[in-house]
């Protein structure tokens, strides 16, 4: 199939999981076509039936706000214009589902079949938006195909959009060939000691994450167990939770990464990730954790049961638990036997559920039956 896919390009669930299913068609020989505004990160360097194409947005002195959704419009009609595509296939409702729709009417094209992934904040926070809304709702109505990432963000999307659509669910995915455990390529020791634990966090630093409460419960892990917190990622809250480390004296203890491109490195090192969102539609920095044999303490909130098994891969407890978070935390990281056991299964689970020869051919079955249908 020629297949088209439309995503954002930075550190995100949405862009992450495009990029990966991107990469895995084309090894499994289909010719894929990026459309972003930047190469997306995990697809830098050259990748055999893997094109990138990137948009252009014209600034004009006129425009407050160069219209960026439009352009995607226009280049996904040129590029199915030079290459004829099968699927354009838009990851993230907004705006991506709309630019789809308007290339398909430009193109008047009864091949082109479009497909919508959703992910998460395009339906719980921006797709809801007033200023959204009804041009969201309408452009995934008029998809040929939507899914969803999990059943959750699934009953969600029918409730928040009154939607007819069938919506059909394919969870996150990992390459647990690359998510492994071990210590190969860590750089534990540039962090802790060799009687020190490490606990670590990654995501993009906005208030829905809820940073603060890692740093929180480390406070009270780290009185009991010594360990160090690594920090992964860069976004608005960073400052804040710069602030809050000084202000708790943690400063020795925690390290900030910032962005960075290869987590795996960091994953192998770590005893223990938190991912204390308010809200999670799945949850795939958990599930790349769990590839690696990492327990999880999330929250109870969302799709985050389907990506964590309470008592079995990890904990999940209510947002802004900290002082249960960190009770949990502290069993994980002192009864080597509980860690071993939750380890084993998250593994387990990742492999055998979640790998990317089990989910992208339900990613490809899925397209060859939108395009069979009229
Ligand atoms: O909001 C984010 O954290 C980024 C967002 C995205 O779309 O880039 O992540 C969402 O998509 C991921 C991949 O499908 C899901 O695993 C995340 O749970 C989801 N994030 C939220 O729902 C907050």
């Amino acid at each position: 199939m020629k297949i088209g896919i439309t995503c954002y390009p930075t550190h995100g669930g949405s862009g992450v999981v495009a990029s990966e299913l991107g990469l895995a068609l084309s090894k499994r020989g289909h010719e894929v076509h990026i459309i972003s505004y930047a190469t997306p990160f995990r697809l830098g360097g050259f990748h055999e039936n893997l094109f990138i194409h990137e948009v252009e947005v014209a600034s004009y002195p006129l425009f407050r706000y160069p219209p960026y959704a439009l352009s995607l419009a226009t280049k996904i009609v040129d590029v199915h214009e030079e290459v004829g595509l099968d699927i354009i296939h838009s990851h993230y409702a907004v705006p991506h589902a709309a630019s789809a729709y308007l290339a398909k009417q430009v193109l008047r094209s009864k091949r082109l079949k479009t497909i919508t992934t959703l992910h998460g904040t395009d339906i719980t926070l921006v797709g809801v938006d007033k200023s959204f809304y009804k041009v969201i709702q309408f452009a995934i109505e008029e998809s040929d195909g939507v899914t969803a990432v999990s059943h959750y963000l699934r009953r969600r999307t029918i409730d928040e959009f009154s939607l007819t659509k069938e919506i059909r669910v394919i969870h996150n995915f990992v390459d647990t060939e690359r998510f492994r455990p071990g210590r190969n390529n860590c750089v534990r020791d540039r962090f802790a000691e060799a009687d020190e634990k490490i606990v670590l966090h990654a995501s993009n630093f906005r208030p829905v994450k809820r940073v603060g409460d890692v740093v929180r419960a480390f406070e009270k892990i780290r009185q009991q167990v010594p360990s160090k917190l690594l920090l992964v990622g860069e976004g608005p809250e960073r400052l804040f939770i710069q602030q809050l480390v000084k202000e708790l004296k943690l400063s020795p203890y925690v390290v900030f990464l910032g962005q960075q491109d290869y987590i795996e490195e960091f994953l192998g090192c770590a005893d223990l990730f938190f991912q204390p969102s308010e809200q999670e539609s799945f949850g795939l920095a958990a599930l790349e954790a769990h590839s690696c044999a990492i327990p999880v303490i999330g929250t109870d909130v969302g799709g985050m049961r389907e990506a964590v098994k309470e008592g079995e891969t990890g904990y999940l407890l209510p947002v802004g638990d900290i002082a249960g978070m960190a009770e949990k935390g502290i069993a994980i990281l002192q009864d080597e036997r509980l860690a071993e056991r939750l380890s084993m299964e998250a593994r387990a689970m990742a492999v055998h559920t979640f790998d990317t020869s089990q989910i992208v051919p339900v990613y490809e079955a899925f397209y060859e039956e939108v395009m069979a249908s009229a």
